[in-house]
């Protein structure tokens, strides 16, 4: 039996063109790409009427994550599953050290924790603290572990939260490492002043989350860490931006030419703050995520941030916690567990809503889905394209296929969607992960355990042409003798 798979038939996409044509897979890798191909033997999958591009690659999810008194309930495997069912055939996940936790340590529990995934998956690290062992630990997870990028969280007040010493101290060793800086972009200290204003005026309900984490709290957070960077020379990339004031923050410093990069979540495109004026508490709970969702002007921004390029990149910050998780804060806003889900909705809710409405071209959709991240995180050609050579991680794209997203539906492990009810055009058909096909015909096939850490290079590269400060204080190019 050959171990040659031949999609037929499809057009193919990618950030560069769209043609017809054929996709030769042996084993886990994709070996040609071309029109009329023949394969003597191969299994055929008939792609006509539909598209063939690269599985998507979310960002940012956390997966069990243990987080504000509880465990998300989404797992690595059933995680994965959601994921493929819907496009997404590669997660980053973050390994989040408790303050005074080894990070290594925490790093080696969260590996073992994703051995059960079922499609492939990475890590970020995140700073939490600081003392000699952290920077010990990031030279350790560059080298040895494949980990090129680390994430600060600027909120999360008197949990994960860094003040400017960590993040100064982190940026600077990550910038000696040749890694990348990500951020959690909210002023921690404000949001904690504004929650106990909020509460004590007598908000306690979840309408009191948004007015507690206003825009500007994230503007300002996100200028800084913009700010720390340049100075320092370290490249960043910026999680979930949701609204214009931290969007202005990205577009001036990329103005100006400076490395930053920035992501905005699928859910952030196409949800308002009116979810938390919902008089049942359970529903308005759901919405419970950071940043928060934001009255209607932020979204329009978001997708000029998108189609312009200010933005690069898509993902959901999956983050599930089920109705009597969320009741953890029933008397108390601030106590309700902060997260979302949506892996398994996100490429078609972008779909639906970028590519139909005329927004993105298919292949601004392959490059804000999977290329642009696997580019900003060094691990494309190998995940995002469709080269020969890279992994056979490829989603057969209906693009006539409408479904109406629900909890009743949705192969997510929580009893909330966040997208109930919206119907939506455009799914994947057919999910295949390094030449497995995991999804077909409204089925699951994965398997526990099947997908593979991906160790992501960092890039010296990148760190000798960011800017140096000379005895000014300005930034000037480095000098090339
Ligand atoms: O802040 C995050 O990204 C994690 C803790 C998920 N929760 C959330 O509200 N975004
Ligand atoms: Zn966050
Ligand atoms: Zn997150």
């Amino acid at each position: 039996m050959s171990d040659q798979k031949i999609i037929k038939g499809g057009t193919i996409v990618t950030t560069e063109r769209e043609f017809v044509g054929d996709v030769l897979i042996s084993g886990e890798t994709i070996q040609a790409v071309g029109v009329d191909l023949d394969a003597p033997g191969a299994e055929v999958i008939d792609a006509s009427g539909a598209y063939v591009m690269p599985g998507g690659i979310d960002p940012h999810t956390h997966m069990e994550l243990p987080f504000m008194g509880t465990v998300a309930s989404e797992d690595f495997f059933t995680g994965t599953s959601a994921a493929v069912a819907g496009g997404t055939t590669s997660i980053i996940d973050f390994v989040i050290p408790a303050p005074q936790e080894r990070i290594l340590d925490a790093y080696n529990k969260w590996r073992g924790w994703a051995e059960k995934a079922a499609a492939d998956y990475s890590f970020h690290v995140a700073i939490t603290w600081w003392d000699d062992s952290v920077h010990a630990d990031m030279k350790t997870l560059t080298e040895e572990h494949g980990v090129n990028s680390f994430k600060h969280f600027m909120a999360y007040k008197g949990a994960i939260m860094c003040d400017d010493e960590v993040l100064v101290n982190s940026f600077s060793r990550a910038k000696e490492l040749g890694a990348l800086c990500t951020v959690h972009a909210e002023n921690g200290e404000l949001v904690y002043r504004l929650q106990e204003q909020v509460y004590n005026a007598g908000f306690h309900g979840p309408e009191g989350h948004p007015l507690s984490r206003p825009p500007e709290v994230e503007g300002e957070a996100a200028n800084r860490a913009i700010r720390i960077a340049e100075v320092l020379g370290v490249p960043l990339y910026l999680v979930h931006t949701s609204c214009i004031d931290a969007l202005e923050a990205v577009t001036r410093a990329r103005l100006e030419g400076q490395r930053v990069f920035a992501e905005v979540l699928a859910q952030h495109l196409v949800i308002d703050d009116s979810v938390y004026r919902n008089t049942d508490w359970a529903a308005a709970a759901h919405y419970v995520m950071s940043p928060p969702f934001r009255s209607k002007e932020h979204q329009s921004a978001l997708w000029q941030g998108l189609q312009s390029g200010m933005l690069q990149t898509t993902a959901t910050d999956h983050c599930c916690f089920c109705t009597d998780q969320k009741a953890m804060g029933r008397e108390d806003f601030r106590k309700i567990p902060n997260g979302t889900g949506g892996v398994e909705d996100r490429m078609s809710v972008l779909w639906h809503h970028g590519v139909r409405s005329g927004k993105l071209t298919p292949s601004e959709f392959v490059a804000v889905t999977s290329t642009n991240t696997a580019r900003i995180f060094n691990i494309h050609p190998k995940k995002g394209s469709l080269a020969p050579g890279a992994d056979a991680d490829i989603v057969i794209w209906d693009p006539n296929k409408t479904r109406t997203l629900s909890k009743d539906t949705h192969h997510q492990n929580v009893d909330f969607n966040i997208y109930e009810g919206m119907e939506v055009t455009g799914a994947a058909a057919i999910t295949i992960s390094r030449g497995s096909v995991v999804w077909k015909d409204g089925q699951l096939h994965t398997v526990r355990g099947a997908g593979k850490h991906i160790e992501r290079p960092c890039f010296p590269q990148y760190w000798d042409s960011q800017l140096k400060r000379n005895e000014f204080g300005k930034s000037t190019p480095v000098k090339r003798d």
